[in-house]
């Protein structure tokens, strides 16, 4: 008998995939299957055991759609624009298209590895011409329908570098170049209108089967809220000026209402109300401040524009803030009010102006401590003002609120809104706390934004006819002041203006790489068309993907921006679905030495010894049966050889099998056999892949144990049901079995219920610690259920009559014990 050498087996059926092309899509298919694997990106790290575990359970899954007779589309490509390509180039002076054209190549050999079945036919680049004449005719769409457009907006700006930096580019705050502190500034960028789409990404959360903790994220951050716009009134001194019958002008001051709107999720505490926060960047802050403060105010505005976001809204933050001079009247009581202006408030969210409650709002609370401002309590647990330590955030009686005292806090947010309301002084608002997506980037290596600037047209969209907008070739990638380095190809920048034929400028912002990625899923099954970014028909047949597999990294990120890229394209009639994904599986990342494995921290497992020593079966079935997929895991040195263990015994099982032994079937093996069929698919189905692989085992150390009486039977359905999880193998040995056709082609094997009974075991039942019964039930049974049959046993009911049961103790397919006193 042959050893099982894995190398050989492994290099003789990749090669035979190849040549037959085992993998290509039936684009025809009447029968359709969609799995999607989140593209990568090409960096030039390579790939490591935590990356293969996505690729890995993905491929599990599509091989078993294939025996289940679906033509599966399974693709692979390439979001190959990107910041580190770029500075690769800056740094080495390697065109990006080279270092990316490098990295993909040992990519793609990587991803062969793993012996997945992805199609190489349909790849797809989001770097190429091919590929990005259809991300410039998907913004043209956008940009045509107002879901593009153009504005001011803040930029992360390092002074010293004079450049324009991204994000991942800062750390702490500062430039991660040179470490100088990093400032905003503002320059005129392109957007996606994606807010206009809040509603409808919320609520179809609801149609599609994905991770409850990746809808709640998409929830938070799209962070819907109802509440209820209140007008308080101010009065600011206007100065007027009259002519007097000698011409000679005079001034005279006269008081001037204003409206001051604020956005409260608490109307109820209105009567708590005891001063009034402007974001400093409010239009109204000029307007109000007197003169004395003026200075005051704008050093504290210029200081606060230094400041993040986060950093602002942040519950910890010392409270700082100026009182402006100016007052406002509280609408429910008439009672005069300080206006302050802190950082705490943010200009973009909201009506950039609050009603300050401290005795119920934490940040209000400690602003009002800090600058001795009146706490006034309108909100009781006993209905009795109490001494508050701290803000008194739930829900209780009113107090000190006239005619609503008394009722509950719940009841008085509507009676309050009401009563505004029909004084025309409150309405209804929904607030989100996300913004229009910001695509611009003042970048090279990204896709080039097919819009021209005249003077005398203005903003010209490219016309179709005219994409590619291609990126021009090159000397010198560094950014700019504040501009992208494509302003110093003249070629490029300068152009025919399409409205006036006049000469005019090249828009030289790139996007965004999520809008490459926005839309990917959708050229796949078109990757072969030239002439359109998606064929309707195939778009048709093919789409939404069935089944959408990556990290939980994208969750409020790439996942948000293609559902918003599906509704915006349904709406402009060029698909007909609004959800991109019906169903999302996120796999977990796998941890070395209690590290995330990766390259900076240095514990990084490359597959390349383990394949040449185990085998790429034995690291499949590893990645598999490690733990839950959707877990962060540990990797163990052991699982592979443990694996390979496994993988041996099946193959010294199968080799060694003659013909079959016994006529007379066996009543148990067959019993397993069909119990381990219908434990292998129920879990497949719910991706529980780590016990797929137990059950196997336990059904091959069954086999084994029993060889005299085997069925040839017993070991196709082994090999049929390994075959996704360890493809090489199940190939080489279904071979030896016979057979001439590929195991691919075979179909899923079927269990019959009734000999799939699940097994049974004896379960002792105890009553506070003796044995007082056995009862034979299901090996898997729940501690409920349990519970229940052991109460109903006579037995255990005569220890148990008249008692209290405290509490059960259950150890699964073994005992369970009541405590009773
Ligand atoms: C009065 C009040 C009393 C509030 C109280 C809360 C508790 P969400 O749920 O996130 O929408 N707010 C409104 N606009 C703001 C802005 N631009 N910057 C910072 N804070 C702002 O939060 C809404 C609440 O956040 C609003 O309700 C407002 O404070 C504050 F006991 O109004 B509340
Ligand atoms: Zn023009």
């Amino acid at each position: 008998m042959r050893q099982y050498s894995p190398q050989k087996i492994e290099q003789k059926w990749q090669k035979i995939w190849r040549k037959t092309r085992a993998h290509q899509t039936n684009l025809e298919s009447k029968k359709p299957y969609y799995c999607l694997d989140m593209f990568p990106y090409p960096s030039g790290e390579g790939l490591h055991v935590g990356h293969w575990k996505g690729y890995v359970l993905s491929d599990v899954w599509v091989r078993y759609k294939r025996m289940q007779g679906y033509d599966v589309l399974h693709p692979m490509g390439w979001d190959a624009f990107g910041l580190p390509a770029e500075n690769a180039a800056i740094e080495k002076g390697i065109h990006p298209k080279k270092f990316t054209q490098a990295n993909l190549k040992m990519f793609k050999k990587q991803l062969n590895d793993i012996g997945a079945m992805y199609d190489w036919s349909l790849e797809i680049n989001t770097s190429r011409p091919e590929y990005y004449k259809w991300t410039q005719w998907i913004f043209l769409q956008l940009y045509k329908n107002d879901l593009a457009y153009r504005k001011k907006a803040p930029v992360n700006w390092c002074p010293s570098c004079k450049t324009v930096l991204a994000n991942e580019q800062i750390i702490a705050g500062k430039c991660e170049r040179c470490g100088q502190d990093v400032t905003t500034k503002y320059l005129k960028q392109w957007f996606f209108r994606i807010t206009k789409y809040a509603d409808p990404l919320i609520d179809d959360l609801e149609k599609i089967d994905w991770p409850e903790k990746v809808k709640t994220m998409q929830k938070n951050w799209i962070g819907r809220s109802g509440g209820v716009e209140v007008e308080f009134k101010a009065k600011v001194p206007e100065k007027r000026a009259f002519l007097t019958a000698r011409r000679r002008v005079l001034y005279w001051t006269k008081p001037k209402e204003l409206t001051i709107p604020v956005f409260t999720t608490r109307p109820d505490t209105l009567f708590g109300t005891t001063y009034l926060v402007l974001a400093p960047e409010h239009p109204l802050v000029k307007v109000l401040t007197t003169k004395d403060k003026k200075e005051e105010v704008s050093s504290y505005i210029e200081k606060t524009k230094k400041e993040r976001e986060i950093e602002r809204i942040s519950e910890e933050k010392e409270k700082t803030g100026v009182f402006i001079s100016a007052y406002a009247l509280n609408p429910v009581n008439n009672q005069k009010i300080p206006i302050w202006i802190s950082d705490y408030v943010l200009p973009t969210y909201g009506t950039g102006a609050i009603m300050c409650v401290p005795a119920h709002d934490k940040r209000d609370f400690a602003f009002a401590k800090k600058f001795k401002l009146p706490i006034v309590q309108v909100i009781s647990p006993t209905g009795k003002e109490t001494k508050l330590k701290e803000a008194y955030v739930e829900e209780g009686k009113m107090i000190n609120s006239g005619e609503f005292d008394g009722i509950k806090s719940e009841q008085a947010e509507d009676k309050i809104t009401d009563w505004l309301k029909k004084k025309n002084l409150a309405r209804q608002t929904v607030n989100y706390r996300f913004r229009d997506w910001l695509i611009s980037r003042q970048r090279y290596w990204g896709c080039p934004i097919p819009i021209i600037f005249c003077e005398k047209c203005g903003e010209v969209p490219v016309d179709e006819k005219d994409l590619p907008v291609r990126l021009p070739k090159i000397k010198d990638y560094k950014p700019l002041e504040g501009e992208s380095p494509l302003a110093r190809s003249s070629k490029f920048v300068d152009v025919v203006c399409p409205g006036c034929g006049g000469m005019a400028q090249r828009e030289i912002d790139t996007m965004d790489t999520f809008v490459d990625s926005a839309w990917y899923f959708l050229r796949y099954p078109s990757a072969h068309i030239r002439d359109k970014a998606f064929d309707e028909e195939l778009t048709k047949r093919w789409l939404p993907i069935d089944a959408y597999i990556g990290g939980i990294e994208h969750a409020t990120g790439h996942l948000i921006f293609f559902r918003f890229m599906a509704k915006a394209l349904k709406d402009l009639k060029l698909i007909d679905f609004d959800e991109p994904a019906q169903r999302l599986f996120n796999q977990g990342m796998i941890y070395y030495k209690g590290a995330k494995m990766s390259k900076s921290k240095g514990n990084v497992i490359s597959p390349d010894p383990l394949i040449k020593k185990y085998g790429r079966d034995s690291i499949r079935g590893y990645e598999l049966f490690m733990g839950p997929p959707e877990q962060d895991i540990e990797w163990s040195d052991q699982g592979v050889p443990g694996v390979y263990r496994f993988l041996q015994k099946v193959w010294n099982l199968v080799t060694s099998y003659q013909s079959a032994t016994s006529q007379q079937p066996n009543k148990e093996l067959e019993q397993l056999m069909h119990g381990t069929i219908k434990k292998v698919t129920e879990d497949l189905e719910r991706f529980h892949l780590n016990t797929v692989v137990s059950a196997l085992m336990e059904y091959t150390n069954q086999l084994t144990a029993n060889n005299q009486q085997l069925s040839t039977e017993h070991l196709e359905t082994l090999l049929l049901l390994l075959a996704p999880i360890a493809p090489h193998l199940s190939c080489e040995l279904w071979q030896k079995l016979g057979h001439k056709e590929s195991i691919f082609k075979e179909k899923w094997p079927k269990y019959k219920e009734e000999l799939a009974k699940a097994e049974k075991i004896e379960l002792v039942i105890q009553v506070n610690g003796k044995v007082r019964d056995k009862i034979e039930v299901e090996a898997e049974i729940q501690e409920e259920k349990a519970k229940e049959i052991a109460l109903a046993s006579q037995k255990v009911q005569k220890f148990t009559e008249g008692k209290k049961i405290i509490k059960t103790i259950f150890v699964p397919g073994k005992l369970i014990n009541i405590v009773v006193d």
